[in-house]
């Protein structure tokens, strides 16, 4: 490939004149913004371990009471993109929320999309658009783009979740904002079991309701079961993974992430091919390892990764008797809408 002129070739004077009238050369700069073969890629392999993390997150609790943080979080930020950045990789953002017994985190609804991933403790909820939605381990919980949402915990243990959000994205975008309430009416139970069904949804004889998000709620129960269903009726499928999708259409649940579960089978080991979007890890049960570039990974229950777009992955359940489940996040239905989605053989 050709060398380009750089900045340093032009005088020194001309540089200034094209400043003065915010102009600037695009050739110094053309081999950095579009590089050869693949993209650059701040977004580094990193892992949060849940032993690490939970601690610092229960001096939080001593620290900052619900009133003064709103949301009581600690950011998993992946130093590629650099701390002060809150960004997991290019379009995601990850963090790790508490919430002690008897405390409310209070409505409000923002532009970026949100889900939880819940880590520990029984006994919180969140009220999603009216819905009351109950917090259990493993379950996963929407808050799309535009719906009110608050938090409350009537049990006696502190519950801790991981938030995903496209944060990084949207107000990259300059569409990230918040809009604040009032505590919601809960108007109805949660919808999951109006779709608990496959295959079958709700026919309604006149005007069929016109939600976006018809599912808030996919309880873990379910999801583990469908795998080990899954897997017990297709032993030959390469991947036992589901997507969590949206019931009525079968498309992805969210606009921007994806979302999916994957069990390995007992000593299983599975390659994912390199693919454009970066990928999020969560282990729900089991033990994993997880090979990315050349950073290996040793996940236990409620450890979360990382992984940059455009490099295999591995995972390998590290026992040989049970399974291991892993919940994914990545930023496919992004990639695809915008036709930037790639799979490298
Ligand atoms: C948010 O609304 C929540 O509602 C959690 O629990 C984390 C991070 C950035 C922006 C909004 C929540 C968030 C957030």
């Amino acid at each position: 490939m050709q060398e380009l002129g750089q900045l340093a070739d032009l005088p020194e004077s001309y540089r200034a004149d094209l400043a003065a009238q915010n102009l600037v050369p695009l050739w110094p700069s053309l081999r950095s913004v579009l590089p050869p073969g693949t993209p650059v890629r701040r977004t580094r392999p990193i892992c949060w371990p849940y032993a690490a993390l939970r601690p610092l997150l229960m001096r939080a609790g001593e620290l900052t009471p619900i009133e003064k943080a709103e949301r009581r979080v600690l950011v998993l930020a992946n130093p590629g993109h650099g701390l002060e950045k809150m960004q997991a990789s290019s379009s995601i953002y990850l963090g790790m929320q508490l919430l002690l017994p008897g405390e409310w985190a209070p409505s409000h609804r923002h532009t970026p999309n949100a889900v939880r991933m819940i880590v520990e403790g029984e006994g919180a909820y969140t009220t999603v658009d009216g819905e009351k939605c109950l917090m259990s381990r493993g379950d996963l919980i929407l808050t799309p783009t535009g719906l009110w949402h608050e938090h409350g915990h009537d049990g006696d243990q502190p519950v801790v979740w991981l938030d995903v959000l496209d944060l990084p994205l949207v107000y990259y975008l300059e569409a990230s904002y918040v809009t604040e309430g009032k505590a919601q009416a809960v108007t109805r139970d949660a919808g999951e079991r109006a779709y608990q069904r496959g295959g079958v949804v709700p026919s309604p004889v006149f005007v069929r309701a016109d939600k976006s998000y018809p599912m808030l709620r996919y309880p873990w129960s379910e999801v583990r079961a469908a795998l080990l269903t899954l897997a017990a009726d297709q032993p030959g499928i390469e991947a036992v993974q589901v997507a969590y999708v949206n019931p009525e259409t079968g498309g992805d649940c969210l606009n921007i992430l994806g979302f999916s579960a994957l069990m390995l089978r007992p000593g299983e080991t599975l390659t994912l091919p390199a693919r454009s979007p970066a990928m999020v890890m969560h282990q729900i049960e089991g033990d994993s390892e997880i090979r990315v570039e050349d950073q290996r990974f040793l996940l236990a229950p409620a450890d979360t990764c990382c992984a940059p777009g455009y490099v295999p992955v591995t995972l390998a359940n590290r026992s040989a008797t049970l399974p291991a489940f892993v919940f994914l996040a990545d930023e496919t239905p992004l990639h695809k809408k915008l036709g930037i989605y790639e799979v490298r053989p």
